[in-house]
C-alpha cells in the first residue's frame, strides 16, 4: 500500500525538501530583509529547530503509514437471529492513545475510539445489546441520524433509563432511513462522546441508483477536547493517509462528534458534496474546503486526478499546526500514479 510512496516524493510535494536545501546553504529561498540568523524567536525555537521538528513529523507519518490497520474501521461483526442483526457494544474505561505515548482516560465501545462502524442496508431490523461496564457512570446510546421508534432515541429519562454501570438495555429497530449516520452517548455526552463513545452507523440503501461507484469508501470521525484534535480517533503524525490510484473516484463520509466546528480543506484536487446528514443534495456542489459542524455529517467525492501527496487537514490552523510541527487534525491524500 504504500511501496509506491517515497520520502522524497513525499517531501517534493510538502515542500521540505527546498526548506532543506535552504538550511544547506544550497537552495533559492531568500532572505527579504532584516536580521535572518539563528536568534530564538517567540516561543524558545529557533527556525532551524522548528524546521527539524516539523520534519520530524512528516517522516513520522511516512514511516508509519500502513502500521494502523483499524483507523479505518472495518464493519462490525454481527450475529443473526432469525432476520435480525445483533450486534454487541461494550461501554468500558479504557487508555487511549492518540499518538504514542499520548495517552488519555477515555471511555470506549469494544475498547476502540472511536467504536467499531455499525454498517446496515436500509431495511434491516438490528438489535443492539449496550453493556455498561464504566465504574462510575450510567450511559446510553443514541442514533444519531436515523429515524427510530421514541423509545430507542436513546435519552435518558425522556425516552428511557440511563444505563447504569453493570446493567445492559438493548435497543431493537428497523433501519428506516440510509446514508451516513452516527452513534453516540446522550448522558453526560459532552464528557462521553469527547471521551470517545462515538462510532459511525452507516446505512447502504436499497435502491443505489443515485450511489456513486466509488474505489474507496472512507470514513473520517472528526473529534476535539476531551482527547485533543483526532481523526478516527488519532492525531497527526498517527492518523493515516488515504492511498488512491491515479483515476480513482474516492468517497468521504465526515462525521463530527466534537465540539466544535472544523473546515476540512483537501489540497490538490476539488471536493464534490453529494450527501447532507444523510440526504443526497438536489444538486451536488465543488469545494476546497467544507465546514462540518458538531452533529453534521457530509458525504464527498474526490476524483483523484493529481498526482502526488496532497495535505488534508483542518483549517483552524491551530487544530492542525504548532511550532512543533503538524499535528491533530491532518492527514493526507496520496494519488499514486
Ligand atoms: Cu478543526
Amino acid at each position: 500500500m504504500s511501496g509506491k510512496i517515497n520520502r522524497r516524493d513525499f517531501l517534493k510535494v510538502v515542500g521540505v525538501s527546498a526548506i532543506g536545501a535552504a538550511a544547506a546553504g544550497t537552495g533559492h529561498i531568500r532572505a527579504m530583509d532584516g536580521d535572518h540568523g539563528t536568534s530564538t524567536q517567540e516561543g524558545g525555537m529557533d527556525w532551524q529547530t522548528m524546521n527539524e521538528h516539523h520534519q520530524m513529523g512528516i517522516q513520522t507519518f511516512l514511516d508509519n503509514i500502513g502500521k494502523d490497520p483499524i483507523f479505518w474501521r472495518p464493519p462490525m461483526e454481527y450475529t443473526m437471529d432469525g432476520d435480525v442483526k445483533v450486534f454487541d457494544l461494550v461501554v468500558s474505561q479504557i487508555d487511549w492513545e492518540t499518538e504514542p505515548g499520548k495517552v488519555f482516560p477515555a471511555f470506549a465501545y469494544n475498547g476502540i475510539v472511536p467504536g467499531p462502524e455499525i454498517r446496515v442496508t436500509e431495511g434491516d431490523r438490528v438489535r443492539i445489546n449496550v453493556t455498561n461496564e464504566l465504574p462510575d457512570q450510567s450511559t446510553a446510546v443514541h442514533w444519531h441520524g436515523l429515524i427510530v421508534p421514541n423509545n430507542m432515541d436513546g435519552v435518558p429519562f425522556i425516552t428511557q433509563p440511563p444505563i447504569d454501570p453493570g446493567m445492559t438495555f438493548t435497543y431493537e429497530f428497523t433501519v428506516r432511513n440510509f446514508g451516513s449516520h452516527m452513534y453516540h452517548s446522550h448522558h453526560n455526552s459532552a464528557e462521553q462522546t469527547t471521551r470517545g463513545l462515538l462510532g459511525a452507523f452507516v446505512v447502504d440503501p436499497l435502491d443505489k441508483s443515485r450511489e456513486p461507484e466509488v474505489d474507496g469508501d472512507y470514513t473520517l470521525i472528526l473529534n476535539d477536547s476531551a482527547l485533543g484534535f483526532t481523526l478516527n480517533g488519532k492525531s497527526f503524525p498517527y492518523t493515516q493517509p488515504i492511498v488512491a490510484n491515479l483515476g480513482d473516484r474516492i468517497r468521504i463520509r465526515y462525521m463530527n462528534e466534537g465540539l466544535m466546528i472544523h473546515p476540512m480543506h483537501l489540497h490538490g484536487m476539488p471536493q464534490m458534496v453529494i450527501a447532507k446528514d444523510g440526504f443526497y443534495l438536489p444538486v451536488p456542489y465543488m469545494c476546497d474546503t467544507l465546514n462540518i459542524a458538531p452533529g453534521e455529517r457530509y458525504d464527498v467525492v474526490v476524483d483523484c486526478t493529481e498526482p502526488g501527496v496532497w495535505a488534508f487537514h483542518c483549517h483552524i490552523l491551530s487544530h492542525a499546526e504548532s511550532r512543533d510541527g503538524m499535528f491533530g487534525m491532518v492527514t493526507a491524500l496520496v494519488v499514486n500514479e
